[in-house]
């Protein structure tokens, strides 16, 4: 029943769950399947899938930011992180696949302590409570902006040779199976289905505690950024241009946010989720090549349009889908409350801070054996993109010694993930696999339950423009 071509329908394309049948299914599982009996509508495959789901999210709900982590983020007020250099000093971000082996390895080894010491699962918790007040709105660019850059303080406080390098997905784009490219190797990111068994993250927890897991290019409703995307950003000259305001995706193929959120859907797994993307390491790697394509973005509005990028926001009254976003300019940043949102607009982020290097362009691809030059492949660049090789070049690898906790379930294999997120196709994922009325209704039970936490408001704004489709 998980089987390809499936089709999509509505305006979601999110909240699919596959579950193992050699699971063994917590006791809260089995008490809501027997509950679903009870139902005017009953189906048993759908009936699972919504019980493990509705179990994982409640497992997510309880992974709210605690006293400790408050802790770790009230040290970069103490440092006046954004308002005077940090303590590590200005970094350089460059292409996962431009660093030398050693540069990787410093990565991989920052990344294993900040694991082991609890600072990875302090941001992920942070990003993924009170979602609403940092996504699908205003604030979606400079929170994620002053996010990252705290957290690549924290790995350069581990090794002050590491900055954060951005994974340009844009090159991915055009191998005929982006699937297929050398990041999902264990030269990188580890294996992109299933638990993360191999490379420097493998065996690690994520949101839902449970080992951390992927589902790259599931559904063909999710995709990756494409240079012609960006080329089409670049058209446009202020922020209200690229981002959300009140109306999701309103502009949707130049919003940067949507765009974003398709990749974590086409990574799928934790990523998929807002409460527990930020687990997967490949989180900040994405976030900083969406930071990158924004200072572009920026660039060409100082330069060319003449806007004043530290005052350009949205309009008054058009901050956020939810409300309750507080996503205004002077608005505090969830997590850094000694910063308002606006405060993510400082020219000083990149001119004092951090600053990137372009990506690798042809003919030289950066120097990095991992990419290679290939002028025939889009007609529209005559001077070649910049390709990744594919994985099976991933030769001689590190044989990867950290000490991870023990697996208790490895979900393997399209096992269990959770995908959420608007998405180009219209669907929200339950129903993918099954009728438009069925998926509807499974849904709105779901909802009369009140079960979406922080994702309540989006899902009810689904459901009325599926409900528009469905009398159509
Ligand atoms: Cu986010």
């Amino acid at each position: 029943m998980f089987g390809k071509g499936v089709v999509l329908l509505s305006v979601w394309c999110a909240g699919v769950l596959a579950v193992k049948s050699t699971w063994e299914k917590p006791p809260a599982v089995i008490e809501c399947e027997e509950r679903a009996k009870d139902e005017p509508f009953y189906s048993e495959n759908l009936t699972e899938q919504s019980c493990m789901r509705t179990f994982l999210v409640d497992l997510l709900e309880t992974n709210k930011t605690n006293d400790n982590d408050n802790i770790t983020f009230k040290q970069f007020e103490q440092m006046m992180f954004g308002k005077q250099l940090p303590p590590s000093g200005p970094r350089v971000r460059r292409d996962i696949r431009v660093l030398n082996e050693t540069e990787l390895h410093k990565l991989f080894d920052a990344f294993d302590v900040l694991y082991r010491n609890g600072t990875m699962a302090s941001f992920g918790r942070l990003h993924g409570t009170n979602t609403h007040l940092k996504h699908h709105g205003a604030s979606f660019l400079p929170w994620h902006r002053v996010f990252i850059a705290a957290f690549e303080e924290k790995l350069r406080e581990v090794d002050p040779d590491v900055s954060l390098p951005y994974w340009d997905y844009s090159m991915d784009y055009y191998m005929p199976k982006p699937s297929m490219s050398i990041v999902w190797s264990k030269c990188f990111f580890g294996n992109g289905v299933g638990t993360v068994l191999k490379g420097p993250f493998q065996s690690i927890y994520g949101g839902f505690n449970t080992p951390v897991s992927r589902d790259i290019a599931a559904s063909e409703c999710h995709g990756l950024i494409s240079k012609e995307d960006i080329d089409e950003l670049m058209t446009f000259c202020n922020f209200a241009d690229i981002t959300i305001g009140k109306t999701l995706y309103k502009n949707a193929s130049h919003n940067l946010e949507k765009l974003h959120d398709d990749v974590h859907d086409w990574v799928g797994g934790d990523m998929g989720y807002l409460g527990s993307a930020a687990y997967d390491p490949i989180f900040y790697m994405h976030h900083a090549f969406i930071d990158y394509i924004w200072e572009k973005f920026r660039s060409r509005q100082a330069d060319e349009c003449n806007v004043d990028i530290e005052k350009d926001y949205r309009e008054p009254g058009d901050y956020s889908v939810d409300p309750n976003g507080q996503q205004g300019p002077n608005d505090t940043m969830h997590g850094f409350e000694y910063l308002k949102n606006i405060d993510g607009l400082w020219k000083n982020w990149t001119t004092a801070f951090y600053s990137y290097e372009d990506a690798p362009e042809c003919p030289k691809c950066g120097n990095s054996k991992y990419l290679y030059c290939n002028k025939s492949i889009n007609p529209n660049r005559p001077n070649g993109v910049c390709v990744p090789k594919t994985l099976d070049l991933c030769v001689n690898p590190k044989n990867w010694t950290y000490v991870r906790d023990a697996l208790y379930n490895q979900t393997q294999n399209h096992g269990a993930k959770l995908l959420m997120g608007p998405a180009r196709l219209q669907g929200y994922g339950r129903t993918r696999f099954n009728t438009e009325q069925e998926g509807l209704v499974l849904l709105k039970q779901e909802i009369a339950k009140g079960k979406f936490g922080d994702f309540q408001f989006f899902i009810l704004n689904f459901v009325q423009g599926m409900s528009g489709l469905l009398t159509e």
